[in-house]
């Protein structure tokens, strides 16, 4: 997945400072540490566009960085992110901060002190969270900022309590709307604009002949309640109960493994635009009593690739992350479809179907990369507001516990976690999209595009011919199937040919 920053070249009114100010700058001011004040004072002066609420936590790290829309708005000031990088100021924001991602960092410290310019860039939190994941893996306890984290952990003498983002300089002339939108997004709050619209199906009790029909033989999401009722995860699994099973087991977090009492520490502290996401595919076999307290919902027992035995594809994931957590717009692998079921918290799903590609969103032609907004925020702010007048209207609904959802083959989707969320969810391949999965698993660039397995290439004679031993014919079956019901699509009805005499009657008569 690629990300691209979208430009936020507007201009952010400066709040004027006044006895009435709102109730959330006077609350931040009491729930922080003394040490925090001066920087608060900023975040007041600094505060955000019109619209858009501010998470209660977030703190000063705007660091005042502006958008670059003031600098324009303000005759006669300096940019000090120019004056300070010299020569170094024709690179775009993301090149600096680029070539920055090759220091290590002793070297980021010693570049902080050239100028206000490079203390700002080399202070920049995803720099030192790349350095955490690289050096120190998931062995890491998070203390509120990469930075502090990263010199704890690698120099226990040195006293991080008083790390602030820029310790103690004042920034008050630097403009970037790449470093502003990058804080922003990690502290703004959902507009409650973006959570109102569930135009989604729901159903409880069905029965899987109407699941079939209505629903997966159509390829259309729907969102089916009350079907985990007799989870035991649903009663038991909270972060308690969650650490006291797994212990020291380690989980999939990112590009990193993680003990769950660490992932905690980390979730409960974090601020930033894309938080660490707990996607677990093993969790079963790694605690096997977790596999245990739950089962497929009775519409998704048909599974095809279990005939591959081990050599199946990643299927099912234990899912866990804090609020502003989740997964930016993609298609499932391997063409399966999708039930997510939410066990804790609320996720808010978009999706559009396989032929519409969302707002914002850049597969390559081959589809093997996918480029969009650094953020799931990101996307919210600049590009929910075009699904208003785009070609088809996404499918919307926040997903609460207890709930699962059905993700049609091919359809794209976002999710964002509205609170902490615990989910389980499982991509499988049913009669319905058997065919489909066979033909993604021959595309020519199989090697690339294929997941979740070692041997890509060669997945599909596997699969295939698994499928023939296990069930002969079905594939047959289901082709010519397929022919009869492309034919029949074709075929005009009665009223078609009606109405096409009709539409060659007048064009002759123009
Ligand atoms: O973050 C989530 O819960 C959604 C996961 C998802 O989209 C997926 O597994 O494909």
């Amino acid at each position: 997945m690629l990300s691209c920053r979208s430009l936020l070249s507007r201009a952010i009114k400066k709040k004027k400072k006044s006895k009435n100010k709102n109730k959330k700058s006077a609350s931040r001011k009491h729930e922080s540490p003394p040490h925090q004040l001066q920087e608060l004072e900023d975040v007041e002066d600094e505060d955000t566009e019109e619209g858009f609420s501010l998470k209660s936590s977030a703190r000063s790290h705007s660091h005042g960085v502006q958008p670059l829309g003031n600098f324009f708005c303000n005759p006669g000031s300096i940019n000090s992110r120019n004056t300070g990088l010299g020569s170094l100021q024709l690179l775009s924001d993301e090149l600096v901060l680029d070539v920055l991602g090759f220091l290590d960092a002793t070297h980021l410290g010693v570049l902080a002190t050239v100028s206000k310019s490079f203390c700002v860039f080399t202070n920049h939190e995803p720099l030192w969270r790349n350095l955490v994941l690289d050096n120190l893996k998931g062995e890491f306890l998070f203390n509120g900022l990469w930075k502090s984290t990263y010199i704890a952990a690698c120099y226990p003498s040195f006293d991080v309590e008083n790390i602030g983002v820029f310790g103690c300089l004042r920034i008050r002339d630097f403009y970037s709307d790449y470093l502003f939108q990058s804080w922003l997004c990690a502290n703004l709050e959902m507009k409650p604009e973006w959570l109102g619209r569930d135009n989604i199906i729901r159903k409880k009790g069905i029965s899987v002949e109407e699941f079939v029909l209505n629903f997966e033989e159509p390829n259309k999401p729907v969102l089916l309640e009350g079907c985990l009722d007799s989870w035991v995860a649903l009663e038991k699994w909270d972060r308690d109960y969650l650490v006291n099973v797994s212990g020291n087991v380690q989980f999939s977090v990112g590009p990193v493994e993680m003990r769950l009492e660490d992932y905690f520490r980390y979730s409960d502290q974090v601020k930033e635009e894309r938080p660490l996401y707990l996607f677990d595919p093993k969790f079963a076999q790694k605690v096997p009593i977790l596999g245990s307290e739950f089962e497929v919902p009775v519409y998704f027992r048909e599974d095809l690739f279990s005939v591959l035995g081990n050599e199946r594809p990643d299927y099912r994931w234990v899912i866990i992350g804090p609020a502003g957590s989740g997964s930016s717009f993609h298609i499932d692998p391997n063409s399966t479809s999708a039930w997510n079921a939410v066990i804790k918290g609320s996720k808010k799903w978009v999706l559009f179907p396989p032929d519409v590609v969302p707002p914002g969103v850049h597969p390559s032609p081959d589809g093997a990369e996918v480029a969009c907004p650094v953020s799931i925020i990101e996307w919210f702010m600049n590009f929910y507001g075009a699904t208003k007048n785009w070609k088809k209207r996404p499918i919307e609904c926040i997903c609460k516990a207890g709930e699962v959802i059905f993700v049609p083959n091919g359809w794209w989707h976002l999710v964002i976690n509205l609170e902490e969320s615990i989910a389980i969810t499982q991509n499988y391949v049913s009669r319905r999209n058997l065919l489909n999965v066979l033909d993604f698993l021959k595309r020519p660039n199989a090697s690339t595009l294929v997941s979740g397995t070692r041997d890509r290439v060669n997945l599909h004679d596997k699969f295939k011919n698994a499928i023939e031993t296990s069930f002969p014919g079905t594939i047959d079956q289901l082709m010519q199937k397929a022919e009869e019901k492309k034919a029949e699509e074709k075929k005009p009805s009665f009223w078609d040919s009606v109405t096409d005499s009709k539409v060659g009657a007048f064009k002759f008569s123009f």
